[in-house]
């Protein structure tokens, strides 16, 4: 496969970005060689700058769930950016918005648009430790919840890959307000919390995290932590900027029963474009200035191009819920033609899977945890990603990133890349 433009982009980038990328994991540190540029993209295939073609397995990390270049999203955009791409001031489509997302996820009674996941959660741990007048959080081992400060403890996806789950540029100060608990790990919360009684502002959590791969909650983990947070007056936060309106049209929290105090969105809701969201209580989010005393704002909060593209990707959700029957069908096929082909060459790897998210992890241990996720063969996983990548399938570059399955994925590409699983597979355990 020819793929020198790529390497020679890189180059370029390598003087001017640092690591030639807007974004760590891109760089393909942790599995070796060089990214892949895209020029273009269409339904469930993404078309490099050499011309070849790739089955998209990442789709942006989520948000394309309906897969790449569809007309309506076009159209939306055209439509906005035909009048003016920013304004600055108040738009009906910012409460077209808001409306929709509240009528989808009902724990969400009011909500802030701003311009990334990122965005959002740091807005949103502001406004829990406000509304609770406490200063700690806790957060999970491997779960990501964006590039903010406080976050950037113990952090998933590409803070594990380039070594650095406690960045540099984080203060103690900020440091020592976050605390950590292991995934799916209730009895610890608890303890931390004893231990920090009255001084827990929220608990941020990924419901199923997608950020040291793809984690599921154990059956009574969520409902637990929901009971804890009740119980000490703290702020339950669900970071659904991966999981919402992807793993149902009201995302984790619909599928698992468990309604968060406040929720983190992003990604899809831009419908591809830059866009994050936080909401949820009423009693809370009037918290948010202007409407009371804690402070966040953006010129770009509610850009009337993004949030066309938004409506647009929300509204086909709402009105269409077969497709989340489809993807997740779509998923559990290659799923269990993974399983089969584990058998077939007698091999035992984790796969861990909920509706149209799941990752194959180079261990054969039980995946439930960021300990657990690094039992897998790092090694192992990028001969498995370039073998994949070589035969036509896009995998994120990494093995603690969730991968996400597209409405485009029809049964060709199924078997495009179950076969691929396999020859990839036997290729790397037969040397
Ligand atoms: N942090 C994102 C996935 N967990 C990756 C973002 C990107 O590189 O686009």
């Amino acid at each position: 496969m020819d793929l020198s433009k790529s390497k020679a982009l890189f180059e370029r980038a390598k003087n001017y970005i640092p690591g030639g990328v807007n974004s760590p994991v891109r760089a393909f540190k942790s599995v070796g060689g060089h990214p892949i540029f895209i020029k273009s993209a269409k339904g469930a295939y993404l078309q490099d700058v050499n011309d070849n073609y790739f089955i998209d397995l990442i789709n942006s990390w989520g948000p394309m769930i309906l897969g790449h270049g569809l007309e309506m999203i076009k159209e939306a955009v055209y439509e906005a950016v035909s009048n003016s791409p920013s304004y600055g001031a108040p738009t009906e489509r910012e409460v077209l918005m808001a409306e929709l997302i509240t009528s989808m996820i009902p724990s969400v009674e009011k909500v802030r648009m701003v311009n990334s996941g990122t965005e959002a959660t740091m807005a949103a741990i502001r406004v829990a430790r406000g509304y609770t007048k406490r200063e700690k959080i806790i957060k999970f081992e491997g779960c990501y919840h964006g590039h903010g400060d406080s976050f950037l403890i113990a952090a998933g996806s590409g803070a594990i890959t380039m070594g650095e789950p406690d960045s540099p540029g984080v203060t103690h100060g900020v440091a020592k307000d976050t605390l950590t608990a292991p995934y799916n790990d209730l009895e610890a919360v608890s303890l931390i919390i004893d231990a920090n009684e009255g001084q827990i502002a929220a608990i941020i959590i990924e419901p199923v995290v997608g950020n040291m791969g793809c984690v599921l909650p154990q059956h009574g983990f969520l409902a637990g932590l929901r009971k804890l947070c009740d119980q000490h007056g703290i702020v339950l936060i669900f970071d659904e900027v991966m999981t919402g309106f992807r793993l149902s049209k009201g995302g984790a929290q619909e599928l698992f029963d468990i309604k968060p105090d406040l929720t983190t969105l992003g990604k899809i809701i831009g419908g591809g474009l830059p866009v994050g969201a936080y909401g949820g209580k009423r009693e809370i989010m009037d918290m948010v200035s202007p409407q009371g005393p804690i402070y966040q704002a953006g010129t770009l909060s509610g850009n009337p191009v993004a949030m066309a593209a938004g409506l647009a990707m929300l509204n086909f959700l709402n009105q269409n819920p077969g497709v989340y029957v489809q993807i997740q069908k779509s998923t559990q096929t290659i799923v269990e033609g993974f399983k089969e082909n584990q058998k077939q060459l007698g091999i035992e790897l984790t796969i861990n899977h909920i509706g149209s998210m799941f990752t194959l992890f180079f261990t054969n241990h039980q995946v439930l945890n960021f300990e657990d996720a690094k039992t897998s063969d790092i090694p192992k996983f990028g001969q498995y990603f370039h073998q994949m990548l070589a035969k036509g399938i896009y995998l994120a570059p990494s093995q603690y990133e969730s991968l996400f399955v597209s409405s485009q994925i029809g049964d060709l590409e199924i078997e495009k890349i179950v076969t691929a699983n396999k020859n990839s597979l036997e290729a790397i355990f037969s040397s």
